[in-house]
């Protein structure tokens, strides 16, 4: 059983029982500070346990910057913030550490969707409130978290497909798919694939790294000679993409178009440099809205189960300036 059933919403959407947020792209710049950071604040502040799953990509590195910047001290905070280098199991010993600190709120951003039942379990016999962040959770344990704060990845998919559909309608599609069984993964294959599932000759994962999208994309080439798009679930892995597509004397953008996912700065360069086609925006500055709904779940208060963030799409008309006043 999924934790919630979320209502499908289009990127434009907006459901009643959910807060739509509009970002702007503001400029949060992270307070630095390494994993384990924090832990030592007064007794006024709230305490907060954060196990941020790693820093894959650029819509990470981001994302951590906004958490870190709106959790901060100066905002009534004491954090502990734990990089779990995208292994599930450093997640749940962080959690675990949580619960032996009896911290106020614990907040985490799964790696994958399962496999987090037993520790949900122990953190909800703590009675300490949980507020996931960014990623789904499928659990057995009944109402295992308090709200959760992130995108539509099944809207961002279905935006994408869309896209193809309209412009490309006879592409042969390799599908470069994130890390196998997080959320963002299984709504963004789900999302697209629902549009134009017949298009796609092909998939494998690039778990959401450069490196392995690069790599992936090396095998794809040789394995789908007659791919004529990649849709990527990342910039990150989409970046990787290119590298391999120039390497086998190929032009991105042109013999092989790329429709990615995120819309971090250098995806959007991607898309001025014409090597990108089409950029469906995942915006992870949402560090505001976070400490928000924390203050608020450490006070008792009513929170909305769900707070989806808004997203914008990109095509190649983006302009040098746009991307050069990005904050991310
Ligand atoms: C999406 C987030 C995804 C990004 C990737 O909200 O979970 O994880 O799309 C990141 O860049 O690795």
């Amino acid at each position: 059983m999924k934790g919630f059933n979320r209502a499908r919403t289009g990127l434009a959407g907006a459901v009643a029982t959910f807060t739509i947020l509009a970002l702007a792209a503001c400029g949060s710049s992270g307070d630095g500070g390494d994993a384990g950071d924090g832990g030592e604040g007064g007794d006024d502040l709230i305490r907060v346990g954060f196990s941020q799953l790693g820093a894959e990509s650029g819509w990470r590195t981001a994302n951590t910057e906004s958490v870190k910047a709106s959790l901060s001290e100066e905002n009534g905070f004491d954090l502990t913030f734990v990089d779990a280098q995208q292994k599930q199991e450093n997640q749940i010993k962080a959690l675990r550490d949580f619960i032996a600190q009896d911290v106020d709120v614990i907040a985490f951003s799964p790696v994958i969707e399962t496999g987090w039942d037993e520790v949900l379990q122990e953190i909800k016999d703590s009675g300490i409130p949980v507020v996931l962040v960014d990623r789904t959770v499928d659990t057995t344990v009944d109402d295992p978290y308090v709200t959760w704060i992130g995108a539509d990845f099944k809207a961002e998919g279905t935006t994408a497909g869309e896209w193809v559909k309209e412009n490309a309608p006879d592409a042969k599609i390799f599908e470069l798919q994130g890390t196998l069984g997080s959320g963002a993964q299984v709504d963004r294959e789900e999302g697209f694939g629902e549009v134009v599932g017949d298009q796609i000759i092909g998939k494998a994962s690039g778990n959401f790294t450069r490196a392995e999208g690069k790599t992936a994309v090396e095998a794809a080439l040789q394995a789908y000679p007659d791919m004529t798009m990649i849709f990527t679930h990342n910039d990150d892995m989409g970046l990787g993409a290119i590298e391999a597509i120039e390497a086998a004397g190929k032009k991105p953008g042109v013999d092989i178009q790329i429709v990615s996912v995120d819309g971090v700065r250098d995806g959007l360069q991607a898309l001025v440099d014409k090597k990108f086609n089409y950029v469906v925006e995942c915006n992870p500055v949402f560090g505001d809205q976070l400490a928000e709904l924390i203050e608020k779940v450490a006070a008792g208060e009513d929170v909305p189960k769900e707070t989806i963030v808004i997203d914008k799409a990109f095509d190649q008309t983006i302009t040098q300036e746009e991307v050069d006043a990005r904050a991310y």
